[in-house]
């Protein structure tokens, strides 16, 4: 296991490169160009810039999260194949400099949704919160406009201004698209990709949708124990997996984690490990890490990952806000770090155990 911290780069983090050194046994972290438009070919320059700033502060960077697939791929556009040549020309580039996993999703239109972004804990720490019911009566522009309110217009990943400019079009050419065409899509994409990922050394890691039900009448992809099964499916190669996330697979309580980490060893290549507390009306809220604060069985989780000889990428998931600190939700330091510490302790002990 190698333990990573995602880091937005300096333009968009609260958290230093420093601050992230400082953690115990964090050596790496996962980044991306956030600025980079889906479809748009990373410059060289950029991401040799992006490199030398990460591993001039002693930490390592092979791991890129994420580099978005364009719309008309996702929707099988006629545009697609130079989408495509795009997004292999981004890989080539990529790899030139080390990196070896690229995290991605192909959820329609938006990436992750909550319906709040700072809600107020009893212990005074602010998380997120999914409700059920908000998501059904709000409207995308709402959420957006909320997140805007909310977050004091801090750029958040899947919801660029960009973005929701054309949010009304872009849902709007997803009526024509039932749940099987919007496999095949995928299909044609990971086709395409997959050899040249063979060819550079470099992973691909699809994210699963966050949450696993489905937001404004769009199609899901991967949200269940079924999807991913089918997904890896698609193409036999050890290139072709997935980035584990137990937050997203855990907000819905029929997905056994465990049971599918066992189930998908050697494809997941990347694991982003947190912890939700599920409410009885079925909402959720992201908790602190340690099993005793939320819903899942982390120890069980970790436990699955070592049992299976995992040696890929974690990071630890998005945490609260703690301790006063102002940020980005989901992505301040502290709380993050004592994920990251108490992962790392699960980890040891598993291996002690193990005589190890
Ligand atoms: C949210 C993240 C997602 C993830 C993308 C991967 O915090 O987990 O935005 O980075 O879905 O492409």
């Amino acid at each position: 296991m190698k333990m990573t911290m995602r880091w937005f780069g300096e333009l968009h983090d609260t958290v230093t490169l420093k601050d992230i050194r400082q953690i115990p046994c964090v050596d790496g972290v996962v980044t991306s160009l956030m600025d980079m438009q889906p479809g748009q070919i990373w410059p060289r320059e950029d991401i040799g810039d992006m490199h030398r700033r990460i591993t001039d502060a002693g930490l390592a960077v092979e791991v890129i999260e994420s580099v978005n697939v364009h719309e008309d791929i996702k929707l099988g556009a006629p545009g697609r194949d130079e989408r495509i040549e795009a997004y292999i020309e981004t890989m080539k580039r990529l790899a030139a400099v080390g990196i070896k996993v690229i995290c991605y999703n192909f959820m329609p239109v938006l990436d992750w949704a909550r319906t709040r972004l700072y809600y107020d804990l009893p212990d005074g720490s602010q998380t997120m919160y999914f409700s059920g019911e908000n998501i059904r009566e709000i409207t995308p522009e709402e959420l957006a406009a909320r997140y805007a309110e909310e977050s004091g217009g801090i750029a958040l990943p899947g919801w660029e201004p960009e973005r929701m400019a054309r949010i009304r079009e872009t849902i709007g050419r997803y009526t024509h698209i039932d749940q099987g065409q919007y496999w095949e899509n995928a299909r044609y994409f990971i086709d395409a990709v997959i050899p040249w990922a063979e060819e550079l050394d470099i992973r691909m890691a699809i994210h699963p949708d966050d949450p696993p039900v489905p937001i404004f009448g769009l199609p899901r992809l991967i949200n269940s124990a079924e999807s991913i099964r089918r997904f890896l499916a698609l193409n036999d190669s050890p290139y072709h997996g997935i980035t584990l996330c137990t937050g997203s697979l855990g907000a819905d309580p029929a997905n056994d984690i465990p049971a599918i980490i066992r189930e998908s060893a050697g494809r997941i290549h990347f694991a982003h490990i947190r912890n939700l507390r599920h409410l009885d009306n079925g909402d959720f809220y992201e908790s602190a890490h340690p099993t005793a604060c939320g819903s899942l069985d982390m120890y069980a989780v970790v436990k699955a990952l070592y049992d299976t000889g995992f040696s890929g990428y974690v990071r630890p998931d998005h945490g609260r806000l703690i301790w006063g600190e102002r940020g980005r939700p989901g992505y301040g330091l502290y709380d993050r770090a004592l994920g990251a510490a108490y992962l790392t302790g699960l980890w040891e002990a598993l291996g002690r155990g193990q005589g190890k």
